[in-house]
């Protein structure tokens, strides 16, 4: 169809830790096209594993700020080469992996106003950060720093009540103090820090664009009452760290019009509006329309479960963020670190390699895999503070190791008897007309959805047309920021997407399994937590 003839379209980008995708929608909200860009395979060059480089000491860990706009260059062109039409594109927004942070050399703004459309981004952005490798949310190099907050404001709890979670290593104000303190000559050099999401939003906006109060909320530096910068946590982190951060906006706002560089280089109608960018996580709940009571399970690199709040308490367990479609409510989270990549591990050692035999597995076990429990934290996990990989039998003895298929079971189970153990921790109780909306790359696998179903005992319901809901999550928001995103409620914006599908529901004897075998993975959990 000619450019003319089609409706207005809304865009949307995900800044993942593996990849970046985007995703459009036409105006009744269905998907036209979707398109990734994998950094491990598309861009070798960068030697990434993941999508990141873990460092020797295995608690840094970075990606290079370059391979993300060179993946963007990409990306575009990908579109472009495919036929896509931009030209219909009324607004667009996106998400980045949280806490991640860009550190923008001084000067680098006057190269963001004056992109040049014959030239690569990556061409002419390159050099233009302080700090060439960005730390991502995959760090835990910062437990100093974490001691250093809680001790200048007073303790975990009173971090938790400003700024809605206690010191977390991969939050960015406690990156942003360690860089600080090892390479001041760098952070003296930076003109701007920006999040991933905010850095991508500049990217389209071709000047600095805000950070958003969902994403901000994962810094330890926002106050999550008045969602604001909280000065206390900005003085305890790093000197003159407000003029360098910018200010804070709803994720529903209007950044303002694209850069020039897009309308001559790719086609965008000079007026395409660029709406904030946000987290994944954020940007995951506006995808899976979240309702209060439900439960949303992202299962990407990191697994996450969220739920929306209006009444936040701040707990020594899990985040309270901003909610990124109302300026009334909040979400809480939980992130667990060990998700899709330690799945593939297992696959790898268990499945031969093949998710269709790691189907196969689970479902030749019975539920409750004969009181075996597995704790498969390849990685130091975020919830609970724990590393390593810990087997036990049903008599509650470590054990080395388990037969293949038990192995594959006792993972899953663990991961998500895990999930429901510490939402219970946050206050969440199932209740009986209770929802699991399942979403990211795992989120495919019926066998795992299944355990899914059973751990909680609830139905587990999908989106219909894609597990990138983060992706999707950005494309709603283009429109709702489009059409006034503080006066105009989301959910009518979204009211005519597509519905969800029922995917499985638990079986029904899952109960009587699942809530004893849940109390004693939490007895054997807190017995290896630190
Ligand atoms: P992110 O957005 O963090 O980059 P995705 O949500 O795209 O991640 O999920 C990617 C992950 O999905 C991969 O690491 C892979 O392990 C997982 N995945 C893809 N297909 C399946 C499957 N059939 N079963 C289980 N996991 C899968
Ligand atoms: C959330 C978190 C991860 C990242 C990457 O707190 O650290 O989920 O957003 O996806």
């Amino acid at each position: 169809m000619a450019g003319k003839d089609r409706g207005k379209e809304y865009l949307g980008f995900d800044f993942s830790t593996q990849q970046i995708k985007a995703m459009v929608v036409d105006d009744s909200l269905n998907v036209v096209h979707e398109t990734s860009v994998q950094f491990d395979i598309d861009l070798p060059e960068y030697r990434t594993q993941g999508g990141v480089h873990m460092h020797e000491d295995k608690l840094t860990v970075t990606s290079p700020t370059i391979m993300w706009i060179q993946a963007l260059d990409l990306l575009l062109d990908k579109m472009k080469n495919s036929g896509f039409d931009f030209s219909n594109v009324a607004a667009l927004s996106g998400s980045g992996q949280q806490h991640g942070s860009v550190y923008w050399k001084r000067g680098a703004q006057k190269v963001l106003k004056n992109l040049q459309p014959d030239k690569a981004l990556h061409q002419q952005l390159q050099g233009q950060f302080s700090v060439e490798n960005s730390p991502i949310w995959m760090d835990s190099s910062t437990a100093e720093q974490c001691k250093q907050l809680e001790k200048k404001l007073g303790g975990p709890q009173r971090v938790a009540n400003l700024t809605g979670s206690r010191a977390y290593e991969r939050f960015t104000g406690n990156q942003i103090a360690k860089i600080f303190q090892t390479n001041k000559t760098a952070y003296e050099n930076t003109e701007r820090i920006s999040l991933v999401s905010s850095f991508a939003a500049s990217l389209f906006f071709g000047d600095y664009a805000p950070i958003d109060h969902s994403d901000g909320s994962g810094m330890n530096l926002m106050d999550i009452n008045t969602l604001d910068w909280c000065d206390e946590a900005l003085d305890a982190s790093a000197p003159a760290l407000k003029e360098k951060l910018g200010n804070l906006a709803p994720a529903f706002d209007k950044v303002g019009h694209i850069s020039a560089y897009y309308v001559d280089r790719y086609g965008f109608p000079p007026d395409c509006m660029v709406v904030t960018f946000t987290g994944d996580n954020p940007g995951s709940l506006a995808g899976m329309r979240l309702q209060e009571g439900d439960v949303a399970i992202s299962l990407g690199t990191s697994d996450t479960l969220s739920l929306w709040l209006t009444d936040p308490k701040p707990a020594l367990e899990g985040h309270i963020f901003a909610n990124p479609v109302s300026g009334d409510a909040y979400m809480a989270l939980l992130c667990f670190k060990n998700g899709s990549l330690t799945r593939e591990n297992i696959r790898n050692t268990s499945a031969d390699g093949s998710w269709e035999n790691f189907e196969k597995a689970l479902k030749s076990t019975p539920k409750g895999n004969h009181g075996n429990i597995g704790i498969y934290f390849d990685v130091q996990e975020i919830t609970p503070p724990a590393v390593g990989v810990h087997r036990f039998n049903s008599t509650g003895e470590k054990v080395a190791s388990f037969p293949k298929e038990v192995e594959v079971r006792a993972l899953i189970e663990g991961q998500f008897m895990a999930k429901r153990v510490h939402a219970e921790n946050l206050g969440y109780t199932i209740g009986s007309d209770a929802r699991i909306l399942a979403t990211g790359g795992a989120s495919a696998n019926q066998a795992i959805l299944q355990v899914i179903a059973d751990v909680f005992n609830t139905p587990v319901y999908i989106l219909t047309s894609t597990v990138n809901s983060a992706c999707l999550g950005c494309a709603y928001r283009a429109k709702h920021g489009l059409f006034g995103g503080s006066t105009t409620p989301f959910q009518e914006v979204v009211a005519m997407a597509p519905p969800y599908k029922l995917a499985v529901k638990p079986s029904p004897d899952a109960d009587k399994i699942y809530t004893p075998l849940t109390a004693r993975y939490k007895e054997l959990e807190e017995s290896i937590s630190q």
